[in-house]
């Protein structure tokens, strides 16, 4: 059977023009996939609100075996993956719809945490297999990204599907980190 994957990214947001994450997914429905893969491609709005649900109703449709999230982290220098999504939210600036959700929990009835069930090892090599440096992080922030995490991998938490996010750094050419990343999507 066909291994499905849902991949995603995000809209530009603050005072970008640009946000990497939506262009790898632009850029991914340009490639080939895989005979044995299934790849379904979703730029998400940077909302706290709609994301999630936005998400949701693509995952419910496609049922996909595997989860690969993408968001920007402007202050990081490597690619990196989530090890945690963790039940709060404190943002710093407006999401696209204006709203500033401070000092709360995402879900108060929620796990405090959730970990990702992805064998990040394993996602380490492959992105070395592509000459990309793979680190690891404890802490997808206190935006959207970690509140979509958070919300997604408790949604798929009981579902047997592998949840994964990866945040790309700002640089002026993203050629190798987009292999990087299809690699991920062809192997994982
Ligand atoms: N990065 C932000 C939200 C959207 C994105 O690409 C974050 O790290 O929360």
């Amino acid at each position: 059977m066909k291994k499905k994957i849902l991949i995603t990214g995000f809209e530009p947001f603050n005072e970008d023009a640009t946000n990497p994450s939506g262009d790898w997914i632009s850029w991914m429905s340009t490639r080939n996939a895989k005979p044995e893969r299934m790849v379904k491609g979703l730029v998400l709005p940077v909302t706290f609100q709609t994301a999630f649900e936005i998400f949701k109703k693509s995952y419910d449709d496609f049922r996909p075996d595997v989860v690969i999230l993408t968001g920007l982290a402007k202050n990081r220098k490597e690619l990196t993956v989530e090890r945690i999504g963790i039940n709060w939210v404190d943002a710093r600036i407006p999401d696209n719809n204006g709203v500033t959700l401070k000092f709360q929990k995402i879900n108060p009835e929620g796990p405090d945490g959730v970990f990702t069930g992805v064998d990040l090892e394993k996602l380490i090599s492959l992105a070395l297999k592509s000459g990309c440096v793979l680190n690891v992080s404890s802490s997808a922030g206190e935006y959207v990204c970690n509140d979509l995490l958070y919300k997604v991998l408790c949604y798929t938490l009981d579902k047997s599907t592998q949840t994964t996010f990866i945040h790309l750094p700002r640089l002026e050419d993203y050629t190798g980190i987009f292999l990087a990343l299809e690699t991920m999507v062809h192997e994982i």
